[in-house]
């Protein structure tokens, strides 16, 4: 598994699956989950209604997917990663839950190429060089588990994420 590292708009990124940010109403909202739902066009929110329906809300650490209607990408990935809360609420593990079970689901869908946003590190507060470390290492120590998967693309959107994610990836 190859892990690639790039500043950008994953909105742009031309792979089998694209990962969103979402919360667990899987209904939209800002940040990256607001401009994946705008650019993607109502093919998604309808498919996410679709999920809705048959599972009821998403879990914090869980996922699932969906069409990408309008985007480049095959699918969107809902993960709902965790709020943070000083760290007191088992926010590692779901985070890297998050990025685990996402990778499932691509695997179980076909995908060979999947693109990561920053989950969490927006919104929901979670400290941006901690949840670098922790998305790394839980895309890497899976990766043996995912032969089918050939390229991870962690797609950063802000200089200081891109900045812990590229030390971080130098080193490890
Ligand atoms: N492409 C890639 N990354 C992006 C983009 C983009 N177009 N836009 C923002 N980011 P956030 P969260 C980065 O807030 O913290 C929503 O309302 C951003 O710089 O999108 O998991 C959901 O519905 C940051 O590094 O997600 C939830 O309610 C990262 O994406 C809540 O926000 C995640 O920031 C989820 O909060």
């Amino acid at each position: 598994m190859k892990l690639t590292l790039i500043q950008g708009d994953i909105t742009l990124i031309e792979v089998d699956a694209i990962v969103n940010a979402a919360n667990s109403s899987l209904l939209g909202g800002g940040g990256v989950d607001g401009t994946i739902h705008r650019k993607g066009g109502p093919e998604i929110l309808d498919a996410c209604r679709a999920v809705r329906a048959k599972q009821g809300k998403c879990k914090t650490g869980q996922a699932v997917i969906t069409t990408a209607g309008k985007l480049p990408a095959e699918y969107v990935i809902h993960t709902v990663g965790p709020v943070w809360n000083g760290g007191t609420k088992n926010e590692d593990q779901l985070l890297s839950d998050c990025y685990v079970n996402s990778l499932n689901l691509a695997k179980e869908n076909g995908c060979k190429t999947v693109a990561f946003p920053n989950i969490s590190t927006g919104i929901y507060r979670f400290p941006k060089e901690r949840a670098a470390k922790i998305a790394i290492d839980a895309v890497k120590d899976v990766s043996a588990d995912f032969p089918e998967i050939e390229e991870v693309i962690f797609v950063c959107f802000d200089k200081d994420n891109y900045q812990y994610y590229q030390s971080l990836l130098e080193t490890e």
